[in-house]
């Protein structure tokens, strides 16, 4: 599957190169191709941003520089995504639709945003991942990709993708590793048992009580 992300700020995406994005791509799983905004500035200074017309605070992104950008990747079978507030809230479902996709262009603004008109030029669909304000769209980006990698065929390893499938819509039970005891806690006697009938019905019992007590909404 195959990202490219267009952004004034390319250098924030090195966290992707850890871990298990990272090794995603390593491995040739995943792509993602870093496009910089601003290599498509023609200004002598390389302005990809303007004061807004009617005034205000702030900058406005081009829209020549961005749909320049976005020329650059281009392809009809891509789904163009901008990352805004006033998206649809990003859910689990989502992202297991996004992930039938083989080509997303992720579109990153930042300062005031972009110049509308480049967005309703370019734009197939507006994805927010929660109702708060960040200063970009690239975490939002990171997120869409980093949720949206784990159902590449590949990336997680067999037996988590069915663990999830298995708890679907609830919370994780919870994990233990050694020692058996700390800070005087003993591990749940029937994780220790090597009963997996039983481990299983107490995990799925957990799930469920978790998330009654912690996100009923889930359960609704
Ligand atoms: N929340 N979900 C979000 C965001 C920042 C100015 C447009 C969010 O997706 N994006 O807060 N984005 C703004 C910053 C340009 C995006």
């Amino acid at each position: 599957m195959k990202f490219d992300v267009l952004t004034l700020f390319p250098t924030i995406f090195q966290s992707l190169d850890e871990s298990i994005i990272g090794k995603a791509k390593e491995r040739g799983l995943i792509e993602i191709n870093l496009v910089n905004i601003r290599d498509f500035s023609k200004d002598k200074h390389k302005k990809v941003d303007d004061t807004p017309y009617g005034g205000g605070a702030g900058m406005v992104m081009k829209p020549d520089v961005v749909y320049d950008a976005y020329l650059s990747v281009k392809d009809k079978n891509a789904k163009v995504i901008y990352l805004t507030p006033q998206g649809k809230v990003l859910k689990q479902d989502k992202v297991k639709e996004l992930a039938k996709n083989e080509h997303l262009i992720l579109l990153c603004g930042h300062y005031e945003g972009i110049d509308q008109r480049v967005l309703d030029e370019i734009v197939d669909e507006e994805i927010s991942i929660g109702d708060y304000v960040l200063t970009g769209g690239e975490i939002p980006a990171m997120v869409l990709i980093d949720s949206v990698s784990r159902y590449v065929e590949g990336v997680l390893n067999e037996e988590s993708i069915k663990e999830e499938s298995f708890s679907d819509n609830l919370l994780e039970y919870p994990q233990y590793t050694r020692p058996e005891e700390f800070r005087g806690k003993k591990v749940p006697e029937v994780l220790i048992s090597g009963h997996h009938e039983n481990i299983e019905k107490w995990r799925k019992e957990q799930s469920l009580q978790i998330t009654k007590i912690k996100r009923p909404d889930l359960l609704k």
